[in-house]
């Protein structure tokens, strides 16, 4: 039997407060196939960002060597030495064939197939808006459509939520670092609404568009997200509702949310499934949004016009 020893020693350091993690010129040359000397002179030419440890050594950030890769075409030989699953990486993954595949992957839980499907799709070139859009939101529609009818267990869509948020985290991970003076975005559910994805997908694709976003998760009443707005003072906040209990009362906290999100110079985009046409009609906002693409739309525009 043949032993398979994969090394995976990622140093991680601190950069602007992040955790960013480093890999020798070795690993990054045996990862696609190159020489390490080829490594080393793309460093010492910029060709790809490297810093020096107090040694002199180089080390390339993670987040900078997938840059590259996705930008060059770059294909990948050993995806595991950057910490991605098997076979990541051979070749243009297409939207509309990761569309039949996430769902059956979803279902089973199976983390690397999920994460395989995204990586590929994203080393392709793909937005991760679309990637959320186009492939992940309608496999858990068709989730939800098969517990509704009896065909898979509440276990089994739970479990595929965790494993897909799990693949957000690490796809958040690779992303280019931003700059500490990008535009600040932050965003939320609201009170009774346990929908963790569709904000967390929100955060990711705008740091994917180069801001400093923060999901601040589920469940919050509207009186302490106005605290937060005047606490943080985000240029964009999205408001993610998957679902409203009353409307009344949403209808109440919201104009108030509103009006402090408009004292604050703050432009507040909403979105999500519960947000139908007779509710948006009853609230303000700067942009509404049925899909993460708009939100990147809107927040485009919102950062070229400050
Ligand atoms: C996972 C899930 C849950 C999980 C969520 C866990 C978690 N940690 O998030 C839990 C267990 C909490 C749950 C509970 C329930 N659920 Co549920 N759930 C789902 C499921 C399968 C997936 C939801 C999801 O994350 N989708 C993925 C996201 C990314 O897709 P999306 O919401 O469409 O978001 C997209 C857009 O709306 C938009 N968007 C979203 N937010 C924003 C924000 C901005 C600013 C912008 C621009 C765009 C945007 O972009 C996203 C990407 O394209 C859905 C099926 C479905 N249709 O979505 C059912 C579903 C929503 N649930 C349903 C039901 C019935 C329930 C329960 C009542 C079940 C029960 N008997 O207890 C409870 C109710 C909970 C509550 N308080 O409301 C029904 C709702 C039916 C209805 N008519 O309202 C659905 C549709 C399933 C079904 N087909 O029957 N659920």
């Amino acid at each position: 039997m043949t032993m398979v020893h994969v090394d995976i020693i990622i140093q991680i350091v601190q950069h602007r407060g992040f955790a960013v993690e480093l890999l020798t010129p070795n690993q990054v040359a045996r990862s696609i196939g190159v020489s390490e000397a080829s490594i080393k002179r793309w460093c010492d030419k910029g060709t790809v960002a490297s810093i020096r440890t107090a040694g002199g050594h180089r080390r390339l950030p993670l987040n900078e060597v997938m840059r590259f890769i996705r930008q060059t075409g770059q294909p990948i030989v050993r995806p595991e030495v950057l910490g991605l699953p098997p076979r990541t990486g051979r070749g243009k993954e297409t939207l509309k064939r990761a569309q039949a595949q996430m769902r059956p992957a979803l279902e089973a839980g199976d983390e690397q197939r999920i994460a395989r499907i995204a990586f590929d799709l994203y080393l392709a070139g793909h937005m991760i808006c679309d990637i959320c859009d186009q492939v992940l939101a309608p496999a858990f529609h068709g989730i939800g459509s098969r517990w509704q009818h009896g065909e898979i267990e509440v276990y089994e869509e739970r479990r595929a939520c965790e494993a897909c948020m799990r693949v957000l985290y690490q796809m958040r991970n690779v992303l280019p670092s931003v700059p500490d003076s990008a535009p600040r975005a932050i965003g939320a559910t609201l009170e009774g609404d346990p929908y963790t994805l569709p904000t967390l997908m929100a955060e990711t694709v705008l740091r994917e568009a180069g801001w400093r976003a923060d999901s601040f998760g589920t469940g919050h009443p509207f009186s302490t997200l106005c605290a937060a707005i005047g606490d943080v003072r985000p240029r964009l906040f999205w408001l993610s509702v998957s679902t409203i209990g009353s409307v009344p009362d949403f209808l109440a906290g919201y104009a108030m949310f509103y009006e402090t999100a408009v004292q604050c110079d703050v432009r507040v985009v909403v979105g999500g499934r519960a947000l139908t046409e007779a509710i948006r009609r009853r609230i303000e906002y700067a942009a509404y949004g049925d899909t993460l693409r708009h939100l990147i739309s809107f927040a485009r525009s919102a950062h070229s016009s400050a």
